[in-house]
């Protein structure tokens, strides 16, 4: 019996390398987001990976891959992102509102969609990809941390809630990921700003994330890692970083 594993996000990024890491694993792997024609290439390219279109703010687009699933015993809630470095007092409303849109009640819409086939499998494991920002707050960060933190209350609480079920559910936080994409979205294209952030670092991959999930959803079936942590070794914490030449 293969499982299937669904994973929101998945055109690019720490998404797009879970996909094809857990599609190495033997799963089925049905890959969702908005931009169909990169999750095409990656399904005409990794034999395993379905592409779905999915947009996690509209309940239409998650009830209809919810819809298409026969079964489903993985769920990694990747999709989501950070816009603006802006202060709380300087920040626009509209950021936090998309925000809190993808990555809180994104998150919430596949959850409440794929809770039930993840207890019908008799062996689920729902993955959150939160943030080190869900745990500590920073400087410029306010809108994008307090949708992590959120992300990291919502786990917490599925976790009690879920106990009697047979579903795992686990959290990865990562720290500083260079990924497609996420700091240029979040400097609003501004690519040099963007490599900025890792200069003088040598930062954790996509494939370094996707490589912590595959373990976890991994493991027997006993075997909950409530939490992980990851970051890269110059990064012992979210302000302390060790940047070579910097
Ligand atoms: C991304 C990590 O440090 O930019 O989730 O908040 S950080």
């Amino acid at each position: 019996m293969t499982k299937t594993a669904v994973v929101s996000g998945a055109s690019s990024g720490i998404g797009a390398a879970t996909a094809r890491r857990l599609a190495a694993e033997g799963f089925q792997v049905v890959a969702g987001a908005r931009r169909l024609d990169r999750l095409e290439k990656l399904a005409a390219e990794v034999p395993g990976i379905r592409a779905v279109e999915l947009d996690v703010t509209s309940d239409a687009s998650v009830a209809a891959l919810a819809g298409s699933l026969d079964r489903c015993d993985v769920l990694v809630n990747n999709a989501g992102g950070a816009l603006g470095m802006e202060t709380v007092v300087g920040a626009q409303l509209d950021d936090w509102q998309r925000m809190y849109d993808t990555n809180v009640l994104g998150s919430l819409r596949m959850t409440q969609a794929l809770v039930p086939k993840l207890v019908e499998s008799g062996d689920g494991v729902l993955v959150m990809l939160t943030s080190t920002a869900g745990l500590v707050s920073y400087e410029g960060g306010g809108g994008y941390c307090a949708a992590k933190h959120a992300q990291t209350a919502m786990v917490e609480t599925l976790r009690l809630e879920l106990v009697a079920e047979p579903v795992r559910v686990v959290e990865i936080a990562p720290g500083m990921v260079k990924s497609e994409g996420f700091a240029v979205t979040r400097f609003r294209g501004d690519a040099e700003a963007a490599e900025r952030v890792y200069a003088g670092v040598d930062p954790l991959t996509a494939d370094d994330v996707a490589d912590a999930i595959a373990w976890c959803v991994t493991r027997p079936s006993h075997f909950n890692v409530d939490r992980l942590v990851i970051r890269p070794r110059a990064q012992a914490a979210q302000h302390k970083v060790h940047r070579v030449g910097g």
